[in-house]
Parts: structure tokens; sequence; C-alpha cells
């Protein structure tokens, strides 16, 4: 394989990861029960038009990194999973516009998804680990953790706050991309929450700035900011193919390789931004 120029990335970026959420008129979702449930604006027009957009990783490293104020100055903020602001402010900033959250969290933590304060703030995005290239009829028969009837039931509490499920497609489009990029064999597991809400915010922003994805010289074992956790298959991977993502990620940035080291910051171009 082969390693693509940035410019060529970033178009195959552009032109082949699809970023859709599922909508009533899709598949086996397209019935009266679902169209209650399913958000009536797409995420699109619930976000409108955004410029400068930060990513922020649930990296250990951000800890002590004081980059709140940076990040609260864009315009918006992407968070993951269970990642808490409260306490933490000074570090990650308190601005939260979208969370994505892995299927696993909605189920298997669906007390705590159901109950925590942390997720009633902003746009929540959920998705699943759904098999390669499937269908999404197939993957609505086995989803890898079924959250559809958490969804509904957050849906019903909390009706006023968008919620949207990510098209499944997408993670295997961005998948084939790591993989044509990278010399070795990659396991065919899913992108990382992380590396799924890049490009997401790739497609919704002028530019973004992710912290901590690629890790500064504050990198360490502690897997999350927020938990005494250590573990270093956090940072480098294990289920998915971070190490894969991260080389990426390294290789289509356009701030200055100091901007990495100093604040673990990565300067991306929104797809609107680039030129084919
Ligand atoms: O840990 P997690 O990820 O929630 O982190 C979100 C994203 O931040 C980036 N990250 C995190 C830690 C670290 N040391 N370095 C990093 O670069 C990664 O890009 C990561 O995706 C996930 O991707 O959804 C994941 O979710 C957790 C867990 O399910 C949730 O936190 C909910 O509790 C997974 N951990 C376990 O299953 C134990 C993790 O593997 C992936």
């Amino acid at each position: 394989a082969a390693k693509l120029s940035p410019e060529k990335l970033l178009c195959q970026l552009r032109d082949r990861v699809n970023v859709t959420m599922i909508q009533g008129s899709d598949g086996p979702f397209d019935t009266p029960e679902w169209q209650q449930y399913l958000p009536g604006k797409s995420l699109n027009e619930t976000v409108g038009r955004l410029g400068r957009c930060a990513v922020v990783s649930s990296a250990g490293s951000m800890k002590s990194s004081h980059l709140g104020q940076e990040i609260d100055s864009h315009d918006a903020v992407l968070r993951f999973n269970g990642a808490p602001i409260k306490g933490f402010q000074e570090d990650v900033g308190q601005k939260t516009t979208i969370r994505l959250v892995n299927s696993q969290l909605v189920t298997v933590e669906e007390q705590q998804f159901l109950r925590e304060a942390l997720y009633n703030t902003g746009i929540l995005i959920v998705w699943d680990p759904a098999p390669y290239h499937a269908e999404i009829h197939e993957w609505y028969r086995k989803p890898d953790y079924n959250f559809f009837e958490s969804y509904k039931l957050y849906r019903s509490t909390h009706p006023e706050q968008p919620f949207y499920i990510l098209n499944p497609k997408m993670q295997w489009q961005l998948w084939d991309i790591l993989q044509e990029n990278s010399l070795e064999h990659i396991q065919p597991n899913p992108p990382s929450s992380g590396m799924l809400g890049i490009v997401i915010m790739m497609t919704l922003c002028d530019e973004v700035h992710v912290y901590e994805f690629l890790p500064s010289k504050r990198q360490t074992d502690i897997c999350h900011y927020y938990q005494k956790f250590h573990d270093r298959a956090c940072t480098m991977g294990a289920y998915h193919p971070l190490l894969f993502e991260k080389n990426l990620v390294k290789h289509i940035n356009q701030g200055a390789d100091e901007d990495i080291y100093t604040h673990g910051k990565v300067t991306l171009p929104g797809f609107r931004n680039v030129h084919c």
C-alpha cells in the first residue's frame, strides 16, 4: 500500500466517508414507531454552519493541560462517552456542543446513561460497531450492543434534546481508508469514537482542532483524565485500530509539530475547505 499525500488523503476522506445519521426514511426505521423517536431535523440543520471546532479526547494527558479556555473559545466542542466537565474545566473546558457515545455505554451503563446529568447537555450521537460493510437491515437485526430500547427510553424522557444514531456505513468507509494507507494488516474492528468524532466534525466545521488524540509531552499510561486507571492500550489501542488512526491524523495535520508536543493539538481542515 503506497501512502497517499496528505492532500489526496483528505480528498479520499471527503469523498468516500459518508457521514449521515439514521433517518426515518432509512430501511427498518421507516415505521410509525421510529418516526416518533428519531429527531425531525437533520444534524446539519440542528448545528447550523460551524466555524472553528474542537474535539477533546479523553486521554489522561488532558490532565494539567490548562487547555480549558482555548477549547471553550471554539464555536463548537465535541466530547466522548462519559468524559466529565465538572471539576475539570481548567483542563478540558465547559462547553459541550456534541457528545459522541458508543452503544456499549448506552446499553451496559444504561442506568447511569439515563440518570446522569452529564448526558443532558448538547447534541447526543450514538454509534454501534456493525458487521463489515453490512446493510442497515442486517445491522439492525444484529447490533453489537442492542441499544435501541435504551435509545427510545432516553428519547421519551428527553424529547427536546437532539439525539442521533450514526449511520453504521461510515465506520467501514473510514476503516477501508485506514487499511489502504497502512503497511500492516489491520484487524477488522471499527475505528474508535475519537476517530469517528474527528471525521464528524470535519463534515460540520470550517476548521477542526483536536486535543490530545496525538499525545503531547504530557503522554501518560493513565487512561482517562478523569480516572486513576493505568492502561497503555487506551492510548495505543487494543480493539480499535487506534495506532493507525493516529498515524493517519498525524499525516494530515496542518498545524505545527510543536503544537502537538506542547498542546497535543492537531489542526485539520473542514471538508468544505478541501479542494480536490
Ligand atoms: O476511552 P474512551 O473510548 O471513552 O475515549 C474516547 C476517545 O478518546 C481517545 N483516547 C482515549 C484515551 C486515551 N488514553 N487516548 C485516546 O486517544 C480515543 O480516540 C477514544 O476513542 C471508545 O472509543 O468509544 C472508547 O470507549 C471506552 C468505553 O466504552 C467508554 O468510555 C464508556 O465507558 C472503551 N473502554 C472499554 O470498553 C473498557 C475504549 O476501549 C474505547
